[in-house]
């Protein structure tokens, strides 16, 4: 597989990224192309480009088709999942909201805007489709009257995954899964995990409201004996919308919480390794969540809580490549809620955040093995 550190020569990144597509592979492509002349048959005679099939199979038209994830393959029978290298799983859930819900429709929101990207980011010189092999399981049955239930669903269904091999991504779902997801992921980690959260709130309360709400997810995967506290950190944090009780808990157990003002007062690339230091700290992995809020309001106007003075897109994207360039052991992306959506934009940011990531892992070869 090819490996690309990107270079740091400033000036150079546009001339770089175009000589490195003429090194990225063509046969992903070209097997899908085969099968759909194959399954979708040949296009009307007046169609020049014979290429094109007759019904839509694949990448093209964007706007035609059946979603999955970034159109790969809907792995229907979930017990094959570990015969791939990336799983994709929603998570429709959203009884944990404690002011705006919405988010149960948050994995077909993301699904539906990720046709719109193609699989290749020019950039990072990758191309997901040749470099990834990658699977859509569809979504977890929750269960909507019963939080708990609903947990004790997800975190089987991630364990299930994690334990099969393949890297779990979790489309969210309210940030409550966070408590469900880290622990199917934990149960296969040989030592300590350690998480990494993006995020405007802390979220470290015992319970909101008598129950364990979307503000409280970091207190019971804390409490998970190979995910200790001192491997939680949290940037991002800040605004009018912390609740006191978490953060009274983040204090107890000596959490480490970089607000807005101190990742840009140290830098995106000086946070990051703040960051891994304090979650890579005697771990052996580390779990990444993706607080799609910790963006400024303005921005992702389709989230529960929607706070001004957030990262900007581009700084939230930078901080989670710089992050996933260690590996990690499963991503969460939450809160997005289509129904206060506007132009899918919320959804849009969300996935871009995955296909980031995912280019990441295959530029700093952190991808679990093809089998
Ligand atoms: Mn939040």
């Amino acid at each position: 597989m090819a490996h690309y550190p990107p270079d740091s020569a400033p000036g150079q990144a546009g001339a770089r990224a175009a000589a490195r597509e003429a090194e990225l592979p063509l046969e992903g492509h070209v097997r899908e192309i085969a099968r759909a002349l194959e399954y979708g048959l040949e296009a009307a005679p007046s169609v020049e480009d014979r290429s094109i099939p007759l019904f839509s199979r694949g990448e093209l038209p964007h706007f035609a088709g059946i979603n999955t994830f970034l159109k790969v393959p809907y792995l229907e029978d979930v017990r094959r999942v570990g015969e791939h290298q990336v799983a994709i799983l929603g998570v429709p859930h959203d009884i944990g909201t404690t002011y705006r819900s919405g988010t149960r429709f948050g994995p077909q929101a993301m699904r539906r805007i990720s046709a719109l990207f193609t699989p290749y980011s020019y950039e990072m010189g990758v191309d997901l489709r040749e470099q990834v092999d990658m699977v859509d399981l569809g979504d977890v049955f929750t269960i909507p009257a019963n939080i708990e239930k609903s947990f004790d669903q997800i975190a089987r269904a991630v364990s299930f995954v994690k334990g099969s091999g393949a890297l779990p991504i979790i489309l969210g779902g309210d940030h409550s899964i966070g408590y469900p997801c880290l622990k199917g992921v934990a149960e296969h980690i040989d030592g300590n995990i350690g998480i990494i959260h993006l995020d405007r709130h802390v979220d470290t309360q015992e319970k909101d409201m008598d129950e364990r709400m979307h503000t409280t997810p970091w207190f019971h995967a804390t409490n998970i004996p190979n995910a200790p506290p001192r491997n939680l950190v949290q940037l991002g944090i800040g605004g009018w919308q912390v609740p006191r009780p978490g953060v009274k808990v983040a204090r107890e157990r000596g959490t480490t919480i970089l607000t807005i003002d101190d990742v840009l007062e140290v830098g995106l690339e000086k946070a990051a390794e703040m960051a891994l230091e304090v979650a890579w700290s005697g771990a052996k992995a580390v779990y990444l969540s993706f607080d799609i809020d910790s963006v400024d309001a303005g921005f992702v106007p389709g989230t529960g809580w929607p706070e001004p003075g957030g990262f900007l897109p581009r700084e939230a994207l930078k901080l989670l490549r710089l992050v996933a360039r260690e590996g990690i052991a499963g991503m969460e992306v939450v809160e997005v809620s289509p129904p206060y959506d506007h132009a899918d934009q919320t959804a849009l940011l969300a996935v871009r955040a995955i296909v980031d990531v995912l280019g990441t892992l295959v530029q700093y070869d952190r991808l679990p093995p093809r089998r």
